[in-house]
């Protein structure tokens, strides 16, 4: 009755966090009634540590050394739930979802290994785009993070904040409305805590929303007004002495007292793409619904007869600099597919290596 009743506390105490029925096959299948293991979800990422939380106990922890040789495990990042022996890290559940983006400073750069994938946070329920209605706005960026977003399956929204520095804030709502289909858009600000409210619902019970942005974007005040008190740092200098600096320099998972969970990033400078799920197709239906009757089918919709898209251009169903903003990302995204396939190649040309050499050696040990 009492083991019962206790193991009703934790997964309360776990769903809250966000732990469902998949993790918990998940844990079954590795813990296999080994009870000195348990599941805790990262809530901090250090240098040499991570910082766990598991019902109210919150627990800085080591990772096994394992992790630093056996290249194809998962690294724990902000948001996964991972097993802990003995404070610990011993394995990474199963993700659900993932958001991840190419190495910071690599994209179109031909000289800069690409292949890298950096995740940024893990088992995630909503992606925050947030920007600031003031020097920062950027509609070109916007569809970048929408994109990236899309490709890694996951759910944006975008949210402006700053809306006091402007009479007519509602004027950038209808500009980010008009190229995020079916996105929703929510314009707030920090210093009156106007639109606030229209952000609780994504906080309810075990969900968890990640918000990127460019530094100074007001991601962090965000969450201190939302908390209802000063948890996490922000810029507090003038604009044009911190311009650039990064406040947050940690991601911290918080634990709102709505119930639900924010992951607070550092700014990010540049948006390099990692997976390709069709994020294109999402975020410019116009152009997608017109390539497809396009004369040939490879066209590249620059100059070719019969180009559906350039002819959608002409007659201003599709905006120039949204072509535009389309042909950049696609080029990246086909030379990163091309990057991938020739790194996965190479992976494969390197064990084909191996498999001859360990042949010769036994041909070798045969002969003597
Ligand atoms: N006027 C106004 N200023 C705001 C608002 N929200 C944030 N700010 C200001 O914007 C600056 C940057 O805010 P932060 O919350 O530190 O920005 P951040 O996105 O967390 O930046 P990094 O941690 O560097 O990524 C601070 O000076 C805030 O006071 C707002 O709604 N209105
Ligand atoms: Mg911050
Ligand atoms: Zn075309």
């Amino acid at each position: 009755m009492t083991k019962n009743k206790d193991t009703n506390n934790i997964s309360k105490s776990l769903s809250i966090l966000g732990w469902d029925s998949d993790f918990q096959t998940h844990l079954d299948n590795i813990r296999r009634g080994n009870d000195n293991v348990f599941p805790a979800r990262v809530i901090g990422v250090h240098k040499n540590s991570f910082l766990i939380r598991r019902g109210n106990n919150e627990t800085l922890v080591t990772i096994a050394g394992r992790f630093n040789y056996q290249k194809d495990r998962l690294f724990p990042v902000i948001g996964d739930w991972v097993l802990i022996a003995d404070k610990v890290i011993i394995d990474v559940l199963p993700r659900k979802n993932a958001l991840s983006r190419g190495a910071a400073g690599t994209h179109g750069k031909q000289d800069v290994q690409p292949n890298k994938e950096q995740v940024i946070a893990a088992n995630l329920d909503t992606v925050f785009i947030v920007s600031g209605i003031d020097h920062d706005f950027n509609i070109r960026r916007i569809e970048r993070y929408l994109t990236l977003i899309y490709n890694c399956g996951l759910n944006p929204a975008i949210v402006l904040t700053k809306a006091d520095l402007h009479q007519d804030p509602e004027r950038y709502v209808r500009e980010v409305e008009a190229v995020a289909f079916e996105v929703p858009v929510h314009l707030v600000s920090a210093t009156d805590s106007y639109g606030l409210t229209c952000l609780e619902p994504y906080l309810s019970e075990g969900q968890t929303i990640a918000m990127i942005g460019s530094s100074g974007a007001g991601k962090s005040t965000l969450v201190n007004h939302l908390y209802g008190k000063v948890i996490q740092p922000t810029n507090t200098v003038s604009e044009s002495v911190g311009k650039g600096k990064h406040t947050t320099t940690n991601r911290s998972l918080i634990l709102m007292p709505q119930g639900g969970m924010v992951i607070d990033n550092p700014g990010i400078r540049e948006i390099g793409f990692w997976d390709d799920a069709g994020g294109l197709d999402i975020v410019f239906p116009e152009i997608e619904n017109l390539a497809n009757c396009c004369r040939f089918q490879d066209c590249s919709h620059t100059h070719e007869p019969g180009c559906q898209v350039l002819h959608g251009v002409m007659i201003g169903a599709v905006k120039q600099e949204r072509l535009d903003s389309y042909q950049k990302m696609k080029r990246e995204l086909l030379y990163l597919s091309n990057r991938q396939q020739k790194s996965a190649d190479r992976v494969e040309k390197e064990r084909w290596k191996g498999v001859a050499l360990k042949i010769k050696s036994i041909n070798k040990r045969r002969r003597n």
